[in-house]
């Protein structure tokens, strides 16, 4: 199968393309390179240190004799994206390639307007490329659980069934997330909805958790194919940042009671779960919606999991700091989150035991003297 990757020099993206091309695919991957742009802009790093795009291609072809293509350029501007349709012609288009830090769109209003505008610009692009050039195409978008934010009842898998005045009608599941930046995956959702229902394409959303670990077997396989690893307070998630801190000698910043809820789900399930949704495609005019995630933990609980590797396999001494929180969000509040799609298409979850810990707890530890301290607690105010 011919598919892309957009948004694959990324943290999921990268190594999703590696995971399809060992598979048998034919990938080929579309990237702005923007990411690397914003390292600059905030002064931030990878903890890995990362190898460009190009030279991270090159080592995959001389260990696999695996082709990955690249086309570098913007989704926002359509004739580079219609020159991609038409030169790879695309069976399946995975479509990463959006800004993704909550704590990056809640800067100010320019990082609120550019993240609206590149996300939600980005892929109503790719809708018309696929109308445009492709209507066989399949969709496969990243969206995230943040989209349903933390309601009191269950979050279904992208539908709710309404029972109203004796009449029944099923609709997209009620949103309600919680930055700027969760808001774009909502507006996508609803722009990809129209597209199946008024043009018939096919489209499968994955609501993804947060994702934590940073190395799959692939980019396990040379120092040059590394993934990045990002700890600071605006694009490091909290699992990775918790076991960082602690590997530096830092406390973990629980924002708050550390009460918050969300799902999560290992890298090595990320890549999985794109090969399910690739391989079961839906029929055109069908939007199918998968939540995209294995487990779920409170932020307090994930510190102390942190906390009882950190002694017995490393002998350090974690300490959980209540920080004040810089977002606005429920501390304390019910969550379940049906998740059983994903699992009868056969994905198998690699769980968040003392060995995922302790692997990434190591890494983290080999590469601590590149950690940048101003960066550590350097989250915007939602307020
Ligand atoms: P990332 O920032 O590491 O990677 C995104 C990649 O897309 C980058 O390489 C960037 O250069 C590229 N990109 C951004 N805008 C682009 C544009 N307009 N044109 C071309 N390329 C562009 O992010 P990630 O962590 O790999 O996340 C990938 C996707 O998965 C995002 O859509 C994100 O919302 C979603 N997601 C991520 C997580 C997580 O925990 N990391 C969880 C749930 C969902
Ligand atoms: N948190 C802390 N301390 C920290 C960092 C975060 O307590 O140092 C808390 C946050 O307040 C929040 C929770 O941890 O309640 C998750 O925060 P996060 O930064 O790990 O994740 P989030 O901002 O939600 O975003 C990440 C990805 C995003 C993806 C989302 C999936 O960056 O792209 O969409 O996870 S989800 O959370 O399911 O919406």
């Amino acid at each position: 199968m011919k598919i892309i990757v957009a948004g694959g020099d990324g943290f999921c993206g990268w190594p999703t393309s590696l995971y399809l091309s060992n598979q048998g695919f034919d990938v080929a991957i579309v990237d702005n390179l923007v990411r690397r742009e914003i390292d600059e802009e905030l002064n931030s790093n990878s903890l890995t240190p990362i190898a460009p795009i190009e030279e991270r291609i090159a080592k995959w072809k001389e260990l696999t004799g695996k082709e990955i293509q690249l086309f570098i350029g913007d989704l926002n501007d359509y004739d580079f994206l219609s020159e991609v349709f038409k030169t790879f012609e695309p069976e399946a288009f995975v479509h990463f390639a959006e800004q993704r830090s909550a704590p990056y769109s809640m800067i100010d209003r320019e990082h609120a307007v550019y993240t609206q505008s590149n996300n939600v610009l980005g892929n109503l692009n790719v809708l018309y490329a696929i109308k445009e050039f492709n209507p066989d195409c399949h969709l496969i978008k990243l969206g995230t659980m943040g989209e349903y934010g933390t309601p009191n009842i269950d979050i279904e898998e992208g539908y709710l069934e309404v029972e109203h005045k004796g009449r029944k009608e099923t609709f997209l599941y009620p949103k309600s997330p919680g930055s700027f930046y969760h808001l774009t995956k909502v507006h996508d959702t609803n722009n990809i909805y129209f597209a199946v229902r008024s043009w018939g394409i096919r489209a499968t959303d994955l609501n993804q958790g947060v994702v934590y670990g940073v190395n799959t077997k692939e980019t396990k396989m040379d120092p040059v194919l590394v993934n990045r690893f990002d700890y600071d307070g605006i694009y490091g998630t909290v699992m990775n940042r918790f076991i960082i801190q602690t590997a530096s000698g830092l406390p973990m910043s629980v924002y708050g009671k550390g009460g918050q809820t969300r799902g999560f789900i290992n890298i090595e399930d990320t890549v999985r779960c794109i090969e399910l949704a690739a391989q079961n495609p839906p029929e055109r005019g069908d939007f199918k919606i998968y939540n995209q995630m294995t487990e779920q933990f409170s932020v307090l609980e994930l510190a102390e999991k942190v906390n009882e590797v950190a002694k017995k396999y490393f002998g350090l001494d974690g300490k959980i700091e209540h920080m004040e929180n810089p977002r606005v969000e429920k501390e304390e509040h019910y969550f379940n989150a049906v998740i059983t799609k994903l699992k009868d298409l056969g994905l198998e979850a690699h769980l968040l035991t003392d060995e995922v810990i302790k692997d990434i707890m190591e890494l983290a530890i080999d590469n601590a003297d590149r950690v940048k301290p101003n960066n550590v607690m350097n989250s915007p105010s939602w307020r």
